[in-house]
């Protein structure tokens, strides 16, 4: 299990942060996913043996929004 922040761009409101999560957390492998609208950033919390980061960047680009880059990572 992996946690990473991804940088999001095209949030205009909270219910933007709450699709976000909803996209994400359909993917399998994705455990959680937790987007903020205030800091226009999403931490997913993922299997990396189950998606890929493109697959969740793909999916955040699905939904409407630009998802930029890995801005930190966190392995526990
Ligand atoms: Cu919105």
């Amino acid at each position: 299990m992996i946690k990473k922040r991804f940088q999001i761009q095209g949030m205009h409101c909270a219910s933007c942060a709450m699709l976000i999560d909803g996209a994400l957390e359909d993917l399998q492998g994705v455990k959680s996913a937790s987007a903020s609208y205030a800091r226009q950033v999403v931490d997913v919390e993922y299997d990396e043996a189950k998606v890929s980061e493109e697959a969740i960047l793909s999916a955040v680009k699905d939904a409407g929004y630009t998802a930029i880059a890995s801005l930190s990572d966190q392995r526990g």
